[in-house]
């Protein structure tokens, strides 16, 4: 009797989430981004109750990769699969320790071998292995399937070795919570670089144990009006931690010398001069005001939550600037492993041509003499860029050619492909639409290497989508914005263009969306996919 009440159980179970057939052969598979290269073979492995994850090889994190993939596993399967170095079916084999990103995925009918020789090959490898399950495998409870993966190999590397997305806490902040979950659907898409931007007009999110007004005033409110809020820098620390054991890299944004009211408001003294509003001058009766002073002293500016751009510029002729940056720079320089730091740039409409080039250059010095090499919006390449470092371009094709004349290398971010505030039509709730509405075909059919207009493969430096958040307030605006587009960003930055299709992207969105409906992710059903 019991056990005929379990069988019926089972079977109900089975209908309720068998709505995906095991796949037939990898061909059929659903991995985004595409892998380069897939061979089909004729056989099936199965993944059953006794099987096990063998570690082969040695570094810090091996075991840590075998966790990572057995907590992919086992909740839905309800496996126990122990890892250790004893014989097992799913061997992890981590061949060196270099800087390759690459890996291979051997699947025989009674075992598989994902090898690599960096540990982040390894990490991609097995994100790949798991979307051969049904989808039902990202149940975070156990169901019943028939664990089945087709046999055959996989062998995979990116195009571009920076593949990054970009994500804006200082228009509305979002608690480390939010971004931790960022970057979990980040590292799905073997995504390795997070640049967050730290700082604003609108808020100044970063603990500076120097200048602690930053933080307590600047931090104070967003846009809207809200609470606003910051990371302190354990906070930071948190992230960036979180983010290394994803294989994934934090690059801190300071945005500077515009966009920079909340530090304004912070500091009276890195404000320029006298710091009134232009209408003000006329009602005032000459020499009510000593300028002099005020010159010297200027007032810290109000606190901002609208969402104008352009209106601010931190003093560029102040010794005083030059300490508050190096400070800043310093500070996070010191809680940052990555390689790079985003100085901004972007927008200085207030800052005089002279000043700004001046300012520009002054402040690569300072992040190059923290061990860094500075990133900023493409802008900067009109100052003389110093070697290595990278202009973003996201608006200016001129400017993207002038970093190339330099010999510098550009980040492709067009605001009119990459941009994640883009509404996706006209009837979008969220978004704005100055660049275009991007819809899931345009966010996948562009080429990096072909579309500013001078710019090669060899000048691109890599791949980003950034998500400014004028309009998004939750984590549930930011998934629907991102979502799916960020899929088709990821592709393009490790799909070599010649073997990505939209057809084929679009038959694998559709697979991917009902893997983001099982992890409760709020995506946009693009008309573009029969999801
Ligand atoms: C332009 S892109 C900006 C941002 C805005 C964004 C909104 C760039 C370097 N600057 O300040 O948030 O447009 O789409």
């Amino acid at each position: 009797m019991k056990k005929s009440i379990l069988g019926v159980l089972a079977l109900m179970s089975m209908l309720v989430f068998s709505c995906q057939e095991p796949i037939h052969s990898l061909e059929e598979a659903a991995i985004i981004p595409l892998p380069t290269n897939i061979q089909s073979g004729s056989g099936a492995f199965e993944l059953t109750q006794s099987a096990s994850i063998q570690l082969v090889g040695s570094s810090q994190n091996l075991s840590g990769l075998g966790d990572f993939l057995a907590s992919k596993l086992r909740p839905a399967t309800g496996y126990e699969l122990p890892v250790g170095t004893e014989e097992g079916d799913i061997q992890l084999v981590l061949t060196g320790n270099d800087n390759s990103e690459s890996y291979s995925l051997d699947i025989e009918s009674s075992s598989v071998k994902i090898s690599a020789s960096s540990e982040a090959g390894l990490f991609y490898g097995i994100q790949t292995f798991v979307k051969l399950f049904p989808v039902a495998i990202e149940n975070t409870s156990m169901v019943q399937e028939s664990w089945r993966i087709p046999t055959g190999k996989i062998e995979d590397k990116p195009d571009y070795a920076y593949r990054g997305s970009m994500l804006d806490v200082a228009r509305h902040f979002f608690p480390v919570a939010d971004v931790k979950h960022y970057i979990d659907q980040m590292a799905e898409l073997k995504l390795n670089y997070l640049h967050l931007h730290l700082t604003d007009d609108q808020g100044w999110r970063i603990e500076i144990t120097s200048w602690p007004n930053l933080t307590t005033i600047g931090g104070k409110t967003e846009v809207g009006g809200g609470e606003g809020g910051y990371y302190t820098q354990e906070d930071y620390k948190e992230i960036v931690s979180y983010a290394a054991k994803n294989y994934i890299t934090i690059v801190p944004e300071v945005d500077m010398p515009g966009h920079t009211n909340a530090a304004l408001a912070s500091y009276g003294e890195i404000n320029p001069g006298v710091n009134l509003p232009d209408g003000d001058f006329a009602t005032m009766k000459e020499g009510t005001i000593d300028f002099d002073i005020l010159d010297k002293n200027p007032q810290a500016a109000e606190l901002y939550t609208g969402i104008e751009v352009g209106f601010s510029t931190l003093a560029t002729d102040k010794e005083i600037t030059y300490q508050f940056i190096d400070d800043v720079i310093r500070e996070i320089s010191e809680i940052t492993p990555g390689p790079y730091f985003h100085i901004g740039g972007d927008e200085s409409h207030v800052t005089e041509k002279g000043d700004y080039i001046y300012f520009v250059e002054k402040v690569q010095e300072i992040t190059a003499k923290y061990g860094k090499t500075s990133i900023g919006w493409d802008e900067i390449a009109t100052t003389k860029l110093l070697k290595g470092n990278v202009a973003q371009f996201w608006a200016l094709a001129e400017n993207a050619k002038l970093a190339k004349d330099q010999g510098n290398q550009v980040l492709m971010s067009p605001a009119k492909k990459a941009y994640l505030d883009m509404q996706y039509d006209s009837t979008s709730r969220l978004g704005l639409h100055w660049a275009a509405y991007i819809e899931l075909d345009s966010a996948y059919m562009w080429d990096p290497a072909n579309y500013a207009d001078g710019i090669t493969k060899s000048d691109v430096f890599g791949v980003e989508a950034p998500l400014w958040t004028e309009t998004i307030t939750d984590r549930s605006d930011i998934e629907y914005m991102v979502f799916p587009r960020l899929a088709a960003i990821a592709e393009i930055a490790w799909t070599p263009t010649s073997k990505r299709e939209w057809s084929d992207f679009q038959r694998r969105i559709a697979v991917q969306g009902k893997r983001w409906d099982i992890n409760g992710i709020n995506y946009y059903k693009s008309p573009k996919v029969n999801w």
